[in-house]
């Protein structure tokens, strides 16, 4: 892609409400733009980065067995009578009405048309377990959406949910998602802490939170140190709560004992059997013709939140650095002359030959040397190719790893084979 015509509007400017480092970044790399409170466009940086997201999500899924639907995002008011939560939910719920008066909602999440789906379909406990996904925009009118996409009306999330014959089978896929979200968040560069949480509005008994560690986080929690180092398997066991749970009754350790950290949640998972299956009515006939309601539960992933969170985590006073499996671009080249002619072949070659192998911004932009390398560090892309005219002249180009700011002297047939042959 050449930067002289990629759309990304960076900016030196920020509004005033934007308070936490992520959203400022997210505005000045040109990456979204507001609509209104809480609501966002997503212009093609974010999208790269959100496109990145999805794939390892969707893998992390697959792996698990669970398969890919699409819901409306408009459902039916009638759905959540059935289930009891139309009036709890109360204000969040974005209420519509259509033309001829009926009752609709923009969903919020996807529990009842999940549920609804299944009583439609699976008559048998025979297709049972079944795990079905999505990953689609959300709307909840928060009273306060804040700190950009991190806390918006409109967002976009991974929402699973799963069915089973028994209580031990909803376990057992209850720690499959477990395990998976600590890979998938993993796969992302980032650690998420899981702590047990409290299931709220979805329901249910046993819920988990996963939490990635940034200052700017709106939760606090308290866990024990060795959930860092600790397997996905014993992590499960590892004492961890947000501050709101905390009771010094109950918590094995004594508070001064635990950590301390803030965090942002980018997920968050619940068990909470038949509460939607008996109320719905969904039900599958087992091995005796008897009426089995499904064991079920749901887990989120808060897929543009989750843009945000990585930039909290990973950023320093020049800009965003990219962990390397979101990066919008493996790599960018930066021609600091653009009106010379060697410097232009030469950035020319490298740009088509590692196009090839790897995603490349080329910054062909006749703008200041100034402004080029602080939009390189600005937009984070994890290496920066850096073609000038005096290192030029001694066969040379700069490769800088934007994370390290470490500089290698290179010959560009050198870079080339840095990024193209196998293994890199
Ligand atoms: C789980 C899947 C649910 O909605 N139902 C379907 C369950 N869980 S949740 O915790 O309410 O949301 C899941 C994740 O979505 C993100 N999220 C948000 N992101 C941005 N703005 C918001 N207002 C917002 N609300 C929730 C979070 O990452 C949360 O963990």
């Amino acid at each position: 892609m050449l930067f002289s015509q990629f759309f990304a509007p960076t900016s030196r400017d920020v509004p005033s409400e934007a308070v936490v480092i992520s959203h400022q970044l997210m505005i000045r790399a040109g990456m979204i733009s507001k609509t209104a409170s809480g609501i966002y466009c997503w212009l093609p940086l974010a999208m790269r980065v959100m496109e990145k997201i999805i794939a390892i999500v969707a893998d992390e899924q697959s792996k698990i067995g669970s398969q890919r639907v699409l819901f409306s995002t408009i459902q039916p008011a009638e759905l959540w009578k059935e289930s009891g939560r139309y009036d709890s939910y109360g204000k969040e719920m974005l209420r519509i009405r259509d033309r001829k008066d009926g009752e609709f909602l923009y969903s919020p999440t996807n529990e009842e048309q999940a549920t609804d789906i299944f009583r439609k379909y699976v008559h048998s406990y025979k297709y049972l377990p079944l795990m079905l996904y999505q990953i689609h925009w959300k709307f909840r009118d928060e009273i306060r959406p804040r700190f950009g996409v991190m806390r918006g009306r409109e967002f976009l999330m991974k929402d699973g949910y799963s069915f089973a014959r028994n209580f031990a089978e909803a376990q057992e896929i209850y720690q499959r998602v477990f395990h998976s979200y600590i890979n998938t968040f993993r796969r992302m560069g980032l650690i998420a802490i899981p702590v047990q949480a409290d299931p709220g509005a979805i329901g249910g008994n046993m819920s988990h939170e996963f939490q990635i560690l940034a200052e700017t986080g709106e939760s606090t929690l308290f866990y024990d140190g060795r959930l860092l180092n600790a397997s996905a398997e014993e992590q499960l066991s590892i004492y961890a709560v947000t501050d709101d749970r905390y009771d010094s009754q109950t918590a094995p350790i004594p508070k001064e004992e635990l950590m301390v950290s803030k965090g942002i949640e980018v997920g968050h998972i619940f068990y909470f059997g038949t509460k939607y299956s008996k109320p719905l009515d969904a039900y599958v006939l087992d091995e005796n013709g008897n009426k089995l309601y499904p064991e079920m539960g749901s887990y989120g992933i808060g897929i543009s939140r989750l843009i945000a969170a990585i930039i909290e985590s990973s950023h320093d006073n020049r800009g965003i650095i990219w962990p390397e499996a979101v990066a919008p671009f493996d790599v960018t080249i930066l021609n600091l002359h653009q009106q010379d002619e060697e410097c232009r072949d030469i950035a020319l070659k490298l740009y088509q030959a590692i196009s090839s192998k790897r995603e490349v911004l080329y910054d062909d932009r006749s703008i200041s040397v100034g402004e080029k390398l602080a939009d390189a560090d600005l937009i984070g892309i994890p290496y920066q190719i850096i073609v000038g005219q005096k290192k030029i002249r001694e066969g040379k180009v700069e490769l800088k790893n934007r994370k390290t700011s470490n500089v290698e002297l290179l010959s560009p047939e050198e870079v080339i084979k840095r990024f193209t042959s196998n293994g890199e």
